[in-house]
């Protein structure tokens, strides 16, 4: 579906798709869960999915000429970490706005974890006082304009990469992965499981997956806790990508399968039950997730597991999108383990 457009390697190539034969003991074994490790995909700043994101991104950047990549997030950001390592690795500068998105006080909040690396690759970091918003920030474009007004040329990759004209083709790319891997495996998964915040990560997933009827097998759990903004951006995103792909269908309201339980309290903070499903995870599996966005799509598995969602036998891929250097900010919130 990706033959026609152009794509920098940043990834090592196809992901690992693992058994977690302990967690699917303890949820009952009536449903096996897989991962698809998605975290450990490149050498580039600990990986994540950005990066599949920015493969197809970063040809038009450099086609550009820009010599600046401008991108934005919260603090713990894990898309602005992994723009400036894309940005050190092709030889751009990078410069980076992190707002705060997250009502979380940790002493060392804005000094370790994805902030500390972003700053060692030599990004130019600039923090905003400004709440959680996927979508187009003034403070982003003020810093496009100051780029400009240095006599820099930047290039503008908005929030998690999603509303970039490109931003949903890499994760097109991840369902041709899996359907590749699924023939080596013998069987095909029965369904998907994704983190979503600014789409487009979702949204490639549903149109790679379109594309043999498993659309609706993609199972989004909301990790924004504005879950309306958040599914209507990642239906406009796969609209989008499955036009540019030439998908021969069209992509509706229904296709997009959004769980809206578990990203309370809010963006950015784990719940008890969050906190629970990160500690469960890796005590069975040795897998870590993050309290922003892997321990609420880990939490979401398990309760959909134990709730019957899925019917008995199913095979789920959980796809770990990566975000553990984020943990690092929640210091306090784990000094207990
Ligand atoms: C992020 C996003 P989407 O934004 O494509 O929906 O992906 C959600 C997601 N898992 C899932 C991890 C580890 C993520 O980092 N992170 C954002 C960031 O700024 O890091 C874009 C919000």
């Amino acid at each position: 579906m990706l033959e026609k457009f152009e794509r920098y390697p940043l990834t090592f190539g196809p992901t690992p798709i693992e058994k977690l034969d302990s967690l699917t003991e303890h949820l009952g074994g009536a449903v096996e869960l897989y991962a698809k490790r998605e975290d450990c995909n490149s050498g580039l700043a600990f990986g994540g999915n950005k990066l599949r994101k920015l493969e197809y991104i970063v040809p038009d950047a450099i086609a550009s000429g820009a010599d600046t990549l401008v991108s934005i997030g919260g603090v713990q950001s894990n898309h602005t970490r992994l723009v400036a390592a894309t940005a050190a690795k092709i030889g751009m500068k990078c410069r980076l706005v992190q707002e705060s998105w997250v009502p979380h006080e940790d002493a060392v909040y804005d000094r370790v974890g994805n902030i500390l690396l972003s700053r060692v690759m030599g990004a130019d970091v600039e923090l905003v006082d400004k709440g959680f918003d996927i979508g187009i920030r003034e403070s982003w474009e003020n810093a496009l304009q100051d780029v400009k007004d240095k006599g820099g040329k930047p290039y503008a990759i908005p929030a998690g990469a999603s509303v970039h004209k490109y931003g949903g083709l890499g994760f097109v790319g991840f369902a041709e992965e899996v359907r590749t891997q699924e023939e080596d495996l013998g069987f095909k998964f029965d369904y998907i499981v994704v983190c979503t915040v600014t789409g487009s990560t979702h949204a490639g997933m549903l149109v790679g997956f379109a594309k043999d009827g498993r659309e609706q097998n993609v199972i989004g759990i909301d990790a924004s806790c504005t879950p309306k903004q958040t599914k209507a951006q990642v239906l406009d995103i796969a609209q989008k990508t499955a036009e540019l792909v030439e998908l021969d269908k069209e992509i509706t309201e229904d296709d997009v399968i959004l769980h809206e339980d578990y990203a309370y309290p809010v963006y950015g903070v784990p719940s008890e039950e969050t906190k629970e499903a990160i500690r469960t995870c890796a005590r069975l599996e040795g897998m870590m997730t993050d309290p922003v966005y892997e321990g609420k799509s880990m939490q979401g598995m398990m309760d959909l597991v134990q709730k019957g969602y899925f019917p008995k036998g199913s095979k789920v891929l959980y796809a770990h999108l990566g975000g553990v250097p984020a943990i690092n900010g929640y210091g306090y919130t784990f000094r207990n383990g």
